[in-house]
């Protein structure tokens, strides 16, 4: 998360990335001339000292994520507001240049130091400062936040496995409510945050810092909101599909008392702290009469998986493509455990230090399918991140966010049975007959549909929060409005406004938007499909693995190697032939799964009104 690391995005203020300390001030100081040649000239500068900052900032970000203590929270603290005060002088120079006529290449850099921000300040200092202890305090105590449960300090990570292996829901109660005491006290910051990253919006020109975000999609804020919301429209069926066949199991499972057989269904019995992936409860959603299909968690226990061979068999995907492999270095300063003996920041990232070669992944894995994909996940990131290295600082991004979020679930989306048994992890008569397609769908659809209105309801929830249609004193309660109404779900008990129950989650606590993560969930199968289509593959969609397949691999690569140099539109129609996202693909994926749950779900009251 930080800067060049991982997501330059996931950094809790710039979008863009990079520095070290203050080198060249731009030549065009504010209040000079606003030419062409001024332009070219302010952004070549501005590009020189980003790049120089970033290696800076990154490498200080990585020893705070690594090892949260007192000095490293000072570090960060200070390495932030300077980094926030750099980019927003950058960003207020780049506006100077609204109206102005540039050339295209000029045009796009300079809206891109405008957007450069995830949380903006008001120029100066002071205001970077009180934004930089707000970010860090939040961050660290989402971070460091520990429960007492059955008589044990436990942290998040084990929570999290915990969450989709228990089901007494007394106990999931317990743990989902003491998790979510660990986000009360940051609601006070949380609110001051708002207040001057929203002033920080404003000067730069924007209505809040909302419509900022929205603004990082190469048309107008208002525009690409529209889109969200078809294509939402276009998959909103499936999950109430889905939430419709999950309830009458949890119905089953667990009785009326617990789980109604109408009505929204209770946020803690869904095998996930967020109820944003339901993958844990296959074995209560296993279609009627169907046999068990393997286990991949039990898979890699037997198979004797370590964190280092989950994460070299996610390198051979990619190097199975063609591609490079991952740098030694990688391997020397990579984390891909927790430490017994230190606060870390858990929540996995994957990180450019130098644009260079300095790559590294940030993951306490654990030995389970979730973790097996989450690899596959950030190595995508690595992989995006290498990809577009070449290109000069301003481009070195994803085409837009969501791109980034997207490559390593595609990756994630080929392994298949078939690929399992290439890679020895599978025995080829475990392979499920095609009669278990369903099973196979289901399990995917409870990890990828599920998600989706989680992800629409943390931006929501944020678009709404920064533009004043949820004051500080409905922070909790339009949360839940919220998660009800997109996600029909209710917390297990009673939520007031001495809570904060949005910042239990790592991305809100953190300031990492979210819209990206609904984009990629589209995106992926986009990509998916059009590299099956390369391949030649004739089956059915989700049987489709292209392992091994260099071709697909280059042209892959070579949408990667495009970054952020292009509108968006381009870089998808590199890769698929189509300049729209679109829902199509993840529909057609799972148009089979979705007969077999219309008909299961006949005779049901769908829905929760
Ligand atoms: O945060 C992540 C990645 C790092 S970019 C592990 N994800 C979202 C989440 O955990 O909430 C991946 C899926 C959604
Ligand atoms: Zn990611």
């Amino acid at each position: 998360m930080l800067a060049k690391p991982i997501l330059k995005m996931a950094a809790s203020w710039i979008a863009i990335a990079a520095f070290a300390a203050c080198a060249t001030t731009p030549t065009n100081g504010a209040g000079g001339a606003t030419t062409p040649d001024s332009a070219a000239a302010f952004v070549a500068a501005a590009e020189a000292e980003l790049a120089e900052r970033s290696e800076r900032e990154a490498r200080i970000a990585w020893i705070y994520n690594t090892y949260i203590n007192f000095d490293t929270e000072w570090l960060l603290q200070r390495s932030d507001a300077e980094a926030t005060e750099a980019r927003v002088r950058l960003a207020s120079e780049a506006g100077r240049y609204a109206g102005v006529e540039l050339p295209a290449d000029v045009r796009r850099k300079v809206d891109l130091l405008r957007l450069s921000l995830v949380l903006p300040a008001p120029q100066g200092a002071e205001a970077a400062a009180e934004l930089s202890r707000i970010t860090t305090a939040l961050a660290s105590r989402y971070s460091t936040g520990t429960i007492d449960y059955q008589g044990r300090e436990v942290a998040l990570d084990e929570l999290e496995t915990l969450m989709g292996t228990e089901r007494n829901p007394q106990r999931l109660q317990e743990m989902w409510t003491e998790w979510h005491a660990v986000a009360a006290p940051m609601r006070t910051d949380y609110a001051r945050m708002v207040e001057i990253a929203n002033q920080g919006a404003r000067d730069l020109g924007f209505e809040d810092v909302g419509q900022m975000w929205l603004s990082n999609y190469d048309m107008p804020a208002d525009e690409m909101e529209r889109e969200v919301e078809r294509l939402w429209g276009q998959l909103e069926p499936f999950y109430e599909e889905l939430h419709c066949y999950a309830r009458a199991r949890l119905n089953a499972q667990y009785g009326d008392a617990v789980q109604p057989e109408t009505g929204p269904i209770r946020a803690d019995l869904l095998g996930n702290m967020w109820a944003q992936d339901w993958s844990t409860l296959m074995p209560m959603m296993r279609p009627r009469g169907a046999r068990a299909t393997y286990d991949t968690t039990e898979l890699l226990t037997r198979a004797g998986y370590t964190p280092v061979t989950m994460t070299e068999t996610a390198e051979r995907f990619y190097t199975s493509l063609g591609l490079a492999e991952l740098p030694d270095t990688f391997w020397e300063r990579s984390l891909l455990e927790r430490p017994r003996d230190r606060d870390v920041v858990c929540h996995a990232s994957a990180w450019d230090l130098d644009s260079r070669e300095d790559l590294r992944v940030k993951q306490c894995i654990q030995i389970n399918a979730e973790h097996f994909q989450t690899i596959h996940h950030e190595l995508g990131h690595n992989y995006y991140q290498r990809a577009y290295m070449a290109q000069p600082y301003l481009y070195q991004n994803g085409a837009h966010d969501g791109f980034h979020e997207a490559i390593g679930d595609f990756i994630a989306l080929n392994i298949t049975p078939e690929y399992l048994v290439e890679i020895g992890l599978l025995r080829r008569n475990q392979v499920p007959a095609a009669s278990a397609d369903i099973s196979l769908l289901m399990e995917q659809a409870l990890g990828k549909i599920s998600f989706l209105p989680f992800a629409l309801t943390m931006d929501q929830w944020r678009w709404q929060v920064f533009d004043g249609r949820i004051t500080p004193d409905r922070y909790n309660a339009a949360w839940w409005e919220l998660r009800e109404r997109y996600q029909g779900i209710a917390p297990p008990n009673a939520r007031d406004e001495t809570m904060f129950d949005p910042g239990a989650k790592y991305h809100i606590a953190n300031n990492v938007p979210y819209l990206r993560y609904f984009l990629s969930y589209v995106l992926q199968f986009q990509f998916y499909e059009a590299a099956c289509q390369q391949a030649g593959w004739e089956g059915p969609l989700h049987r489709c693995t292209v392992y091994g397949n260099t071709e697909v691999g280059q042209r892959f690569n070579a949408m990667m190697e495009m970054g952020a140099s292009r509108p968006w539109p381009d870089a998808l129609e590199a890769f698929t032939g189509t300049r729209q996202m679109d829902g199509g693909a993840m529909a057609r994926y799972f148009q089979p799964l979705m007969a077999y749950m219309e008909e299961e779900n006949e005779g049901q009251e769908c829905g929760w009104d």
